[in-house]
C-alpha cells in the first residue's frame, strides 16, 4: 500500500516533465511558423544536408525545398538514353517523408544544360523539331516522375538578356527561336497540369530588364499559354534593391494575373546587383577578405527587414519565397578567396541579427 501511494506523485511528476518538454519543443518557433498566415518559406537544399546537421534545421525552420542543382537538366539527364535520379529522388523522398512542399527547378535552362540535347551524332546542330522533342521528352519524363509531390515547377529559367537584345542567345534561341519558351510551358502543362509553372529571372527589380520579361510574360499570357507565376530570384545586396523598385516589381507582375514567388533570396553583404559577385580576375581589397563586419551585419539587417516588410504588405501576391542555400556556412556566392555572409543562419546554423528582424512584425 505504502510503496503504492509513493508512486502517485512520481508519476505525476514525470508526466509534468513530458507535458513541459513536448511543450517547450513546439514552442521553438521556425520562420515557417511566423510566415504560416503568409506564405511557404522555402530553401535550396543539396542532398547531402537532409542526413546532416543541416536537416534539423532545415524542418524546424522551412516548409519548402527546391533542390539547388539536382533537378537541371545536365545532373539529371547527363546523356539522352540515361538519366540520374538519386539525388532528386533524395530531395522528393525527403519531402514526401516531412510534409514539406517542393519547388522543381528547372526544366529548361541554359546553364548547366548537356551538350548532346543541341548536337547530332556527327557534331552539328540539330534541326528546331529534333530539339523541341527532346525538350518535350525530357520535361514530360521528369515532370511525370514527380506528379503530385512537386507543386511548383520553375519552367524557363533566364530567358532574358542582361544587355540591350530580348532574349539571351543561347543555343535554344539560335536552334529554336523565341518558341522554346512556349513550348516548354505547353509540355510541362501537359505532364502535370496541376503544377503551378514559373518563369525564373534575375535582377527583376531593373527596370530595362524588368520591362522586357514583362513583355515576355504578357505575350506568352495573351497566347493563352500556361504560365502561372513569375520568379523573381532575389539574388540581392545591401545597395540593392529599393523598397520603390521591389514593390514596383511585384505590382507590375501581379498586374499580369501571375502569382510571384522569391525563388532564390539571399542579401549579399557585398553591393552591387547579382549578389555583389565577384567578377572573374578582379580583386577584392585585402580587408573584405571573409570578415563579416558589425556594419555589413546592420545593413545586411535592415535590407532583410524592408524585403519581408514588402512581402507581408503583399501578401495577396507574393505566394512563395525561398532562399538560396541553408546557411552561412556554404553558400553559392563562396569563392575566389571570399566568403559572402548572405543568409539568415551563420556558420554555425545559428540564427543571426538578420533572423530576429525579419520574425519580429
Ligand atoms: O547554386 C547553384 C550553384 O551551385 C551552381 O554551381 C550554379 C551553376 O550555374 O547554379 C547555382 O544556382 C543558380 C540557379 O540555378 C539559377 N539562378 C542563379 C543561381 C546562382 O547562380
Amino acid at each position: 500500500m505504502k510503496t503504492h501511494l509513493l508512486k502517485i506523485p512520481l508519476l505525476l511528476a514525470s508526466a509534468a516533465f513530458i507535458f513541459i518538454s513536448a511543450k517547450s519543443f513546439k514552442e521553438v518557433k521556425g520562420l515557417k511558423d511566423y510566415y504560416k498566415k503568409y506564405f511557404p518559406m522555402g530553401v535550396a537544399v543539396r542532398p547531402s544536408e537532409l542526413s546532416s546537421e543541416e536537416s534539423k534545421l532545415i524542418l524546424n525552420e522551412f516548409s519548402s525545398i527546391t533542390p539547388e542543382n539536382a533537378m537541371k537538366m545536365g545532373p539529371i539527364h547527363p546523356r539522352e538514353d540515361r538519366y540520374f535520379w538519386r539525388d532528386a529522388d533524395t530531395i522528393v523522398n525527403f519531402a514526401v517523408r516531412n510534409k514539406l512542399k517542393v519547388r522543381g527547378h528547372t526544366l529548361c535552362w541554359h546553364a548547366q544544360t548537356p551538350n548532346w540535347l543541341f548536337i547530332d551524332s556527327t557534331g552539328n546542330n540539330v534541326s528546331k523539331d529534333v530539339l523541341l522533342q527532346r525538350l518535350k521528352s525530357h520535361i514530360n519524363t521528369v515532370v511525370s516522375r514527380y506528379k503530385g509531390k512537386i507543386y511548383a515547377w520553375d519552367v524557363v529559367n533566364e530567358a532574358i538578356a542582361d544587355g540591350p537584345e530580348f532574349l539571351r542567345k543561347t543555343k535554344w534561341t539560335e536552334i529554336a527561336g523565341e518558341e522554346f519558351i512556349e513550348k516548354a510551358f505547353e509540355y510541362a502543362h501537359a505532364a502535370d497540369p496541376n503544377a503551378v509553372l514559373f518563369y525564373n529571372d534575375y535582377n527583376t527589380e531593373i527596370p530595362a530588364k524588368r520591362d522586357k520579361i514583362f513583355k515576355l510574360l504578357k505575350g506568352l499570357k495573351d497566347k493563352g499559354v500556361p504560365v502561372h507565376g513569375v520568379g523573381l530570384q532575389a539574388h540581392w545586396s545591401i545597395s540593392t534593391p529599393t523598397r520603390e523598385e521591389l514593390e514596383k516589381s511585384i505590382e507590375m507582375f501581379s498586374s499580369l494575373g501571375l502569382q510571384v514567388q522569391f525563388t532564390e533570396l539571399d542579401i549579399s553583404v557585398y553591393s552591387g546587383r547579382q549578389g555583389g559577385q565577384l567578377i572573374q580576375g578582379q580583386q577584392q581589397p585585402q580587408q573584405q577578405k571573409s570578415v563579416f563586419t558589425a556594419e555589413m551585419e546592420q545593413q545586411q539587417l535592415e535590407k532583410y527587414k524592408m524585403v519581408f516588410d514588402v512581402f507581408r504588405k503583399y501578401k495577396k501576391n507574393v505566394t512563395g519565397v525561398t532562399f538560396w542555400n541553408v546557411s552561412d556556412k556554404y553558400t553559392w556566392l563562396d569563392g575566389r578567396g571570399r566568403k559572402n555572409f548572405p543568409l539568415l543562419f551563420d556558420q554555425e546554423l545559428k540564427p543571426k541579427k538578420a533572423y530576429w528582424e525579419v520574425v519580429k512584425f
